[in-house]
């Protein structure tokens, strides 16, 4: 989708720093980490959010997750625990309109959130 900062990173067209890519979802590291674990998980196909997603293509919002997992695996946070995270709108704090996953671990990640 033209103007869409995550369709550019799985383009090629906008750098990102990738940790595993998959034929339909893509890992990179979050420019802004809010854990020493912080990593971005989307979907190559243009879906704005998790619902969408989950309605349009269940196969591949299945794919998103097992890929969350993975790099989960990759970073080594699997045995002291990880958190995985829609933001959905504006109440959310969802900033970019393509379905990302966040995946954050590497410290106690607390309970609530803020
Ligand atoms: P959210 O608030 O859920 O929409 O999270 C968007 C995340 O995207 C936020 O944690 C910062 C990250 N981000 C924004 N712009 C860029 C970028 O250009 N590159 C990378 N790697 N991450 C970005």
């Amino acid at each position: 989708m033209r103007d869409c900062l995550f369709c550019g990173i799985a383009a090629g067209d906008t750098p990102a720093t990738l940790v595993l890519e998959r034929p339909r979802t893509l890992g990179f590291r979050d420019l802004n980490p809010q854990a020493p674990t912080h990593v971005l998980v989307i979907t190559r196909d243009h879906h704005a959010d998790v619902g969408t997603l989950a309605h349009a293509d269940p196969t591949l919002m299945a794919e998103l997750m097992a890929t969350g997992h993975d790099v989960a695996v990759q970073e080594g946070i699997t045995g002291t625990g990880y958190r995985s995270v829609f933001n959905s709108g504006r109440d959310a704090h969802q900033s970019v309109q393509h379905v990302h996953l966040h995946v954050l671990g590497g410290r106690d990640m607390g309970w609530p959130p803020g």
